[in-house]
């Protein structure tokens, strides 16, 4: 068989809509025969029905094979894992053979084999007859059985070849992983139907322009609408906020089919993109399909939790990157209301790595086949209303062939806008879409004050287009920071459609060893390390700090607090607020003092607040929560959908010096992190009694205060009978991937901060301690004076002056202090400040400020790749407490707050989280600040009002006995 050839198939019926039709079907998914073959030449004696093939193993359909013992799993992001050499593929050609056998039941007569997805090179056979092949990994083939189907006994048997001409088409940023991954059903449907549902000012045209026989919609009043024909009616519009469907349906050619129908309309007037005549503002993730099991087989189920995460989330947007997703889950985004860019199964991204050269996107021999890929994703998904764009693929350079794709689809189907990064001109699209650009070019974009294009017609063309960001905020590990001014300038410029963050979930594939393995762990000699590890979610779908934040930042509520009232503002695109319940809380220190209900008018408006004071001492903190007042599909009622916080006024008579945290980062950014000098303790601690003690040396040279300890060097060692290795300056952080990718890392390396000394100039003991010391790392004259100033009153006191010595090139990790406590003595942290999730300058978005409390091991986030995780920042004070009391530290005004059960070098030097091993000190860090984190794995960098840069500053701690 020719693997090499430029055909995408041979054998196939036309492609048409995925439907659901009362036709008999036989679901062949289930446990098939399999062979593993490391080359492609062997015999195809397994196809006759008599073959013996008790020998074999066994195989799950939908699976990956190599996710079933038989070969490994390998990642690579842009490169090939095979010589760039098309259409040739090396004879080293993993090639699966599949054999089932099947019953056809009592009196079945004809049929179709279809099959949902097999990547990439498929054969098939039927009682030993070759129906044909078929490539296009994620697109749905179907071939005629008919001929070849017999009463009873019957013999499938397909082979799947990984590597074939058509792999240079598929060179998606993911694990290759082949096999027959979707279903495979037998069935007699073969009907096709073509639907056009378009509303405008509260009237839907139905236009019926392909289909078996009459269609009806009850529901409506509809019947026997011909094809060829249409009707308009007054109808409710569909959107991915009110994604309202009616049924329709359609009998002819002795079957029954049911299309789920959504009324609305996609359209760009004068540069804007409108849904049924209104803004559209995507709020969006890019998705691959992935499970930490099964690959890109993913089970139903899992697919609906994403829908429903996303829809929790406040994500109202997908972009199948970069191929069509399993059939159902557009029935999902119709059915629970997301809007969706369905991609074509094409990225050849592997070409710009020798300069495009031989690029298939311009490839006339190619052409065929990414034109079938195009019919193939149009034909299927034509009647979805989620489906709102046609992607003709990503990364796929520029070409001849964009055009053929671009052509055909627009005859096709001319309602819905097309998409296509990859080629900046936009001479085949509708829209004018970038991956990654920095907020300041989106900006200019939204001013339409983009650089211009050589070719001033395609100039003008894109000029008058919407742009969105296909692509943005990548999520790998930490972060990603900067997504609230991505949100700010796509809500202010009409211009901007909004965009996709890079991306869902990290394809961390589970790993005895590793818990989850990324590209290298199985041995691949070519791979991208953990650049697949870059999603919204964990491998198990947990959400990671960033999606959090997302939800935070794609609220659909805003609230604009002033003074006694607060400002609701509606920013739904498409519906009020009457499904919401609006409650206020006051919180004095973290503690509820009281909660109303909020009257809000439907589409928002100035709301009176309810009058708060009187009450015990602290911050007081008014929070708004807006609530989903009934279940909906995606969620129950009570489910949060936005919220918003102010501090109030203090009751009066008392003195409550305002929020810390405002007044500290800013200053902070600014590199002057001396906030606040004179704000008294936030936190009278309970306890601590009696004025200033002075220091005294005791016999065994230990420097003492109270039931507080030093050594001669002015370390401290007991802390409230604790044995403690004191705090210490430290400005190291464990690199995350945004500073390693970014290049920060290797500079931050390249000065050493990772390996300071310390030297300890004086100790000086009195009233007070004072203990004048240099920090540095070798091989270089830059350095911080670090000058630590104790004070004792039964709590005790630090006051740390930070003082950078020479010109200090980059933003430094972090500034703080590191110290540890005996493991066993601390399980718990309970905290005052933002939370309960980590937070750094540009991300934490999500977290409010109220008394949270975690285990130890709750406050590490578990990024797959370790790397700098946990951070609570603005805490004004925090208690570290196990079995037998413990400490409690106060901020002055406040300080971030990191506990692990390993070093910041562990930490470092880990690659897999089972590589973090507790060990029995609690490494507690208490930071001033910290760089900030950015997304410049992918894109920009943090904003430079996020960079910690090297200047005096004063970290000002209280600790006392928790
Ligand atoms: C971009 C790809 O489109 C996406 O698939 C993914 O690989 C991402 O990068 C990185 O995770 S392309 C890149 C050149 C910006």
């Amino acid at each position: 068989m020719d693997l090499e050839t430029f055909t995408p198939g041979s054998g196939r019926l036309a492609p048409r809509a995925a439907l659901q039709s009362d036709a008999p079907a036989l679901s062949l998914n289930g446990t098939w025969r399999f062979r593993l073959s490391p080359t492609a030449g062997i015999p195809e004696d397994f196809a006759d029905p008599g073959y013996d093939d008790s020998g074999w193993d066994e195989l799950p359909v939908p699976s990956h094979w190599n996710l079933h013992g038989h070969g490994a799993p390998a990642y690579t992001n842009v490169a090939f894992p095979i010589p760039i050499d098309p259409p040739h593929v090396p004879d080293e050609n993993p090639t699966g053979d599949y054999r089932r056998v099947f019953d056809l039941p009592e009196g079945w007569q004809g049929g179709r084999l279809r099959f949902e997805g097999a990547e990439s090179f498929a054969r098939v056979w039927l009682n030993g007859h070759e129906l044909g092949f078929s490539t296009g990994s994620r697109l749905p083939v179907e071939y005629d059985a008919a001929p070849y189907l017999r009463p009873g006994r019957n013999v499938l048997a397909v082979r799947v070849h990984q590597w074939s001409a058509a792999t240079y088409l598929e060179d998606q940023d993911m694990w290759w992983l082949p096999g027959i991954f979707r279903d495979v059903t037998l069935t007699r449907s073969t009907a096709d139907v073509y639907v056009r549902a378009d509303y405008r000012d509260g009237r839907g045209t139905l236009a019926y322009l392909e289909g078996p026989g009459p269609l009806s919609v009850p529901e409506l009043g509809v019947t026997g609408l011909e094809p060829g024909s249409e009707i308009t009616a007054e109808v409710e519009p569909w959107t991915a906020e009110t994604p309202r469907l009616y049924q329709a349906v359609i009998t002819g050619d002795g079957e029954t089919v049911r299309l789920r129908i959504g009324f609305r309309t996609i359209s760009i007037e004068d540069g804007v993109l409108l849904a049924n005549g209104r803004p559209l503002l995507l709020k969006g993730v890019n998705r691959h399909e992935f499970h930490p099991e099964h690959g890109r087989a993913v089970p139903y189920e899992t697919m609906r939790e994403d829908v429903l995460l996303m829809k929790r989330h406040n994500v109202n947007a997908v972009r199948t990157s970069h191929y069509p997703p399993h059939p159902r889950f557009l029935d999902l985004c119709d059915e629970l209301g997301l809007w969706v860019i369905d991609e074509c199964d094409l990225e050849t991204h592997g070409f710009g790595e020798v300069g495009w050269r031989g690029n298939p996107t311009d490839d006339p021999r190619y052409a065929d086949a990414l034109l079938d890929r195009m019919r193939r994703m149009v034909e299927r998904d034509k009647n979805h209303p989620s489906v709102i764009m046609w992607s003709l693929g990503n990364e796929a350079g520029v070409g001849r062939n964009l055009a053929v794709m671009a052509g055909w689809t627009r005859e096709r189907d001319p309602s819905r806008p097309l998409h296509y990064e990859g080629d900046r001109s936009c001479a085949h699209t509708d829209v004018y879409s970038r991956m990654y650009a920095s907020h300041a070019e989106v900006e200019a974009i939204g001013k339409r004050e983009e650089d211009p294009l050589d070719d001033p017609e395609l100039d003008a063309r894109r000029r008058g287009m919407p742009f969105l960001q296909c692509e943005y905020a990548h999520a790998m590990g930490n972060g990603p920071g900067g997504l609230a001014e991505y949100q700010e300038l796509f809500e202010r410029y009409p211009r901007l459609a909004g965009g996709f963050v890079w991306e869902w979930i990290d394809h961390g594939i589970a790993h005895p060893e590793f818990e989850y393995a990324y590209g290298g762990d199985f041995g691949e000699p070519v791979h991208d390390s953990n650049f697949v590890i870059d999603g919204l979610v964990f491998p198990d779908r947990t959400p990671s700090p960033g999606l959090i934040d997302l939800k935070k930042v794609f609220e659909p509520v805003r609230f604009d607090f002033d003074g006694g009232s607060v400002r609701i503002v509606n920013g739904y695109g498409f519906r009020d607020l009457s499904h919401l319940r609006f409650v206020a809380t006051v919180q004095v220190a973290g503690e509820t003092v009281t909660e109303h209900v909020l009257d809000v008018p439907p589409g928002g408006g100035e709301v009176a607040l309810p009058v708060t004071d009187g009450g015990p001492e602290g911050e007081r903190w008014l929070t708004v929560r807006a609530e989903l007042a009934e279940d909906q599909p995606w969620a129950p009622a009570g489910h949060e959908v936005a919220w918003g916080q102010t501090q109030l006024a203090p009751a009066p008579g008392t003195a409550v010096p305002q929020d810390p945290a405002t007044a500290a980062t800013t200053a902070v950014a600014q590199g002057l992190a001396t906030a606040a000098t004179t704000a008294a303790p936030q936190d009278p601690a309970p306890g601590v009694a009696g004025g200033p003690q002075a220091f005294t040396r005791g016999e065994d040279g230990l420097i003492i205060a109270g039931e507080c300890a030093f050594d001669a060097s002015g370390r401290l060692v007991r802390l409230f009978g604790l044995e403690v290795e004191g705090p210490r300056l430290d400005l190291w952080r464990a690199p995350t991937d945004n500073d390693r990718y970014g290049g920060l890392e290797g500079r931050w390396r390249a000065l050493g901060l990772y390996r300071l000394t310390h030297r300890v100039d004086e100790v000086s003991v009195g009233d007070e301690l004072v203990v004048r010391t240099r920090v540095a790392p070798a091989a270089t004259d830059l350095g911080m004076r670090a000058t630590y100033r104790w004070t004792y009153d039964g709590g005790l006191r630090l006051e740390l002056d930070i003082e950078p010595e020479g010109e200090w090139p980059d933003p430094i990790p972090r500034l703080g202090v590191d110290m540890t406590l005996p493991g066993e003595a601390v399980d718990r942290v309970t905290w005052f400040g933002p939370g309960p999730g980590e937070s750094y300058p540009d991300t934490g978005m999500a977290a409010r400020i109220g008394r949270w409390s975690a285990t130890v091991e709750e406050l590490q986030t578990p990024y797959v790749y370790p790397q700098e995780n946990g951070h609570r920042a603005n805490v004004r004070w925090a208690t570290l407490t196990g079995a037998r009391g413990g400490i409690r530290v106060s901020g002055e005004p406040a300080f971030g707050l990191t506990a692990r059960r390993w070093s910041t070098a562990e930490l470092t030097a880990a690659r897999h989280r089972p590589d973090l091993v507790p060990g029995d000190r609690l490494h507690l860090h208490l930071d001033l600040a910290h760089q900030g984190i950015g997304t410049a794995t992918c894109g920009p960098g943090p904003l430079p009002a996020y960079h910690l840069l090297a200047r005096p500053a004063t970290l000002r701690l209280r600790f006392t006995p928790a």
